[in-house]
């Protein structure tokens, strides 16, 4: 009987085996990365260093004309900027080698406009060695961003600029060790010095750059590099259409290899692309990319790089996040000190994954194989996953804690070696016996974070609702994340009103009027106050339940605007430009450029310099690029006291800040040449000036 029922299991187990051995790993579903986009993916984190002319002159483009010899960054430390990153947590750093203004950060034999004539280290400096160098010192990986548009070239828009161009890429592939990203920025505002020419060249960005022929130079000489590139031409990543720090909540890593890429699917990927192109979420840790010493107190609070972290890195995304270099030559104190803080508090949200350990359920398996189990997405490997039969495309796991567990955060890791495919997904939680929904959203991809309420339970459900292809499920972490307060937002109306607010629900602020550091003893914020004229405000939340406070908020307010006229117009919205709120606000259009505005600032005053804020809604119109900026003491004859151009903002539609000698004014009027788009639309949120 015995030697009966061993023969009919050895039976039963061989032709199990048999079915099993069938089985096999799931197919790839569309495109899939190379190994150069794998390695960049799982670097998730680098920086990006802003450093040039404009370092210099406050600007965010060179003109092409800038003198060389305004280079010195008597203290310049590239080993100071990798320190910073790698404490930042970021795995490599992508240094502007050339600007659009064209000026070489490393002494290239091809030009003169480079360190080797400006006066720091009498013309032997090469800021490309010393962070190449400091890089391999460190062990952070090294990046190149080469601008395509070269505003100093006597030759660009000929083709012996491409030769130009390439012959420079030839140089920083070839002497400065390994490369992990090459960056070639789309921007071209046309006019330029070029070589002194001083005109406007419009280039043909889809043929003229021959970005194949380029790609295929960078193949040949850092077979491992990335490319980044935002032209028509794929490179192996893509914008994500903002320079905010975000990418859609739905996320693709997807293109198609030909054909145009509207802002949609630079945002979101396309579902069914036939080219495998992820997301990298560009921006700075300060508004501007390059260094501005007026915003030294703006640069980004821990809050402020977690929603970052969360909408980029939780969302598909790498982040590439800038410091923009001093003139010393430095990352300033303020920004390493955010970065730092940044990095501790990601590190201490994701320290303890509550799924380790835990008894973990799948609704199907694929073969029933312990290979493809629940268990490989808590076994700290990437490369092992759970799968489904390949007919499954709606499954789930249950997580069982044991016991009541407080959480906030959930994290899942698609396999992409095979494909991104989870189009839909909810997680549940078991709470008080009754399952209840904490989140619902779409793709996964390389890794996905939710954030929801703090929640307790005892078992926790994943549920994907549907999947291009059965779903290849790496990992998966649940944690219970320290939660901030935002930084308070802190506006004035008009009247000198000022109001305090953030999203949070149920903080209290506290204020101070002289620049101080604001706490519990400071004024307690409870109505709007009035607070006209030339003053310094900073605030902070306080949540009185955990004794926790938000970062500092600064708002430096210039003179009172209450006696401040829009001259001109009988349209009443023209008001909104001087409302103080940057979401309001005004267009005109029933005009040709260039088109004006007038402001009467119901008193003469000396003034330095004016702020223009477009309006602030993505899809807006009339972002004016060109401008030229009047004064006058009688509404009749005017003085031009500034011409220029709002450089990036069409990427970065942040306050424009412009300075100029003091000159005394009663009116003023600002002058839009040109808009981004090109059509007779002048839009604005806010327009104000800064006296002196
Ligand atoms: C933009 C450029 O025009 C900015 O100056 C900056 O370099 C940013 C990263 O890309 O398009």
């Amino acid at each position: 009987m015995n030697k009966y029922l061993f023969s009919v299991l050895f039976f039963l187990m061989f032709f199990i085996g048999e079915v099993n051995a069938q089985v096999t790993d799931p197919t790839p579903c569309g495109p899939v990365p190379s190994e150069n986009q794998m390695r960049w993916q799982e670097m998730e984190y680098y920086a990006f260093v802003h450093f040039s002319l404009n370092t210099y002159t406050n600007q965010s483009w060179g003109f092409g004309n800038e003198d060389v010899k305004l280079f010195n960054p008597t203290k310049a430390d590239c080993r100071q900027w990798v320190r910073v990153c790698k404490e930042a947590g970021m795995k490599g750093i992508i240094i502007t080698a050339k600007h659009h203004c064209g000026f070489c950060l490393w002494p290239s034999k091809y030009t003169e406009y480079s360190v080797k004539n400006a006066p720091w280290k009498n013309g032997k400096g090469d800021m490309i060695r010393e962070l190449a160098d400091a890089c391999k010192e460190y062990g952070l990986k090294l990046g190149i961003y080469l601008s395509p548009w070269d505003r100093n070239r006597s030759d660009y828009g000929r083709p012996e600029y491409i030769k130009y161009y390439r012959d420079q890429l030839t140089e920083l592939l070839t002497n400065y060790g390994p490369i992990f990203e090459v960056w070639f920025d789309g921007a071209n505002g046309g006019s330029g010095y070029y070589g002194g020419a001083n005109e406007t060249r419009i280039i043909d960005p889809k043929t003229y750059y021959d970005w194949q022929n380029t790609f295929k130079l960078i193949h040949k000489l850092q077979p491992k590099c990335a490319i980044w590139n935002d032209g028509g031409d794929r490179g192996d990543m893509r914008w994500v259409g903002t320079e905010e720090g975000n990418v859609g909540e739905t996320n693709w890593s997807l293109l198609d290899s030909t054909g145009e890429v509207t802002w949609e699917m630079l945002h979101y990927g396309l579902k069914n692309g036939n080219k495998w192109v992820p997301a990298e979420v560009n921006t700075s840790i300060r508004p501007e990319w390059f260094y501005h010493p007026s915003e030294d107190d703006k640069v980004k609070t821990v809050p402020q790089l977690m929603d970052i972290y969360y909408s980029s890195i939780g969302r598909n995304g790498s982040l590439l996040l800038n410091f923009p270099i001093t003139p010393d030559g430095l990352i300033h104190a303020n920004d390493a000190k955010a970065a730092i803080e940044f990095a501790k508090v990601v590190k201490k949200s994701f320290a303890k994954n509550l799924a380790e350990n835990k008894k973990i359920k799948a609704s199907n398996v694929r073969g029933n194989l312990r290979k493809y189990g629940a268990d490989n997405v808590i076994d700290k490997d990437d490369i092992t996953y759970w799968a489904t039969d390949d007919s499954v495309k709606s499954a789930s796991l249950t997580i069982n804690f044991d016991r009541p567990t407080l959480f906030n955060r959930f994290l899942v890791q698609e396999n992409i070696r095979l494909g991104q495919r989870v189009e839909s997904f909810t997680v549940e939680a078991l709470v008080n016996g009754v399952w209840k929904k904490l989140a619902q959203a779409t793709t996964i991809g390389y890794k996905r974070i939710l954030r929801f309420p703090e929640v307790k339970a005892t078992q926790v459900r994943f549920n994907i609702l549907s999947s291009k292809a059965c779903p290849v499920i790496s990992n998966i972490g649940i944690y219970n994340a320290p939660v901030f307060l935002s930084a308070p937002n802190i506006i004035r109306d008009q009247n000198g009103n000022v109001t305090i607010n953030t999203d949070d629900i149920g903080p209290i602020f506290y204020y101070t009027t002289d620049g101080s550091i604001p706490t519990k003893k400071s004024n307690r914020y409870d109505k709007p106050f009035l607070a006209d004229g030339k003053v310094y405000i900073k605030a902070i939340a306080y949540d009185p339940a955990s004794g926790k406070h938000s970062p500092v908020s600064n708002e430096d307010f210039d003179i009172s605007e209450k006696n401040w006229s829009i001259v001109g117009t009988n349209d009443k919205r023209a008001d909104l430009i001087i409302d103080g709120d940057p979401l309001t606000a005004w267009h005109q259009n029933d005009n040709k450029m260039p088109i004006d505005v007038v402001i009467n600032l119901g008193n003469e005053y000396e003034i330095c310099g004016f702020k223009y804020l477009p309006d602030q809604n993505r899809w807006s119109s009339g972002v004016i690029t060109g401008y030229q900026f009047f004064v006058s003491s009688d509404n009749k004859n005017w003085e031009m006291v500034d011409k220029g151009e709002f450089s990036n903002i069409k990427n970065n539609p942040s306050m424009q800040i412009k300075n100029f000698t003091p000159v005394k004014a009663h009116y003023v009027k600002f002058r839009a040449l040109k808009n981004t788009v090109g059509d007779n639309v002048a839009g604005y949120a806010e327009v104000s000036v800064i006296t002196k």
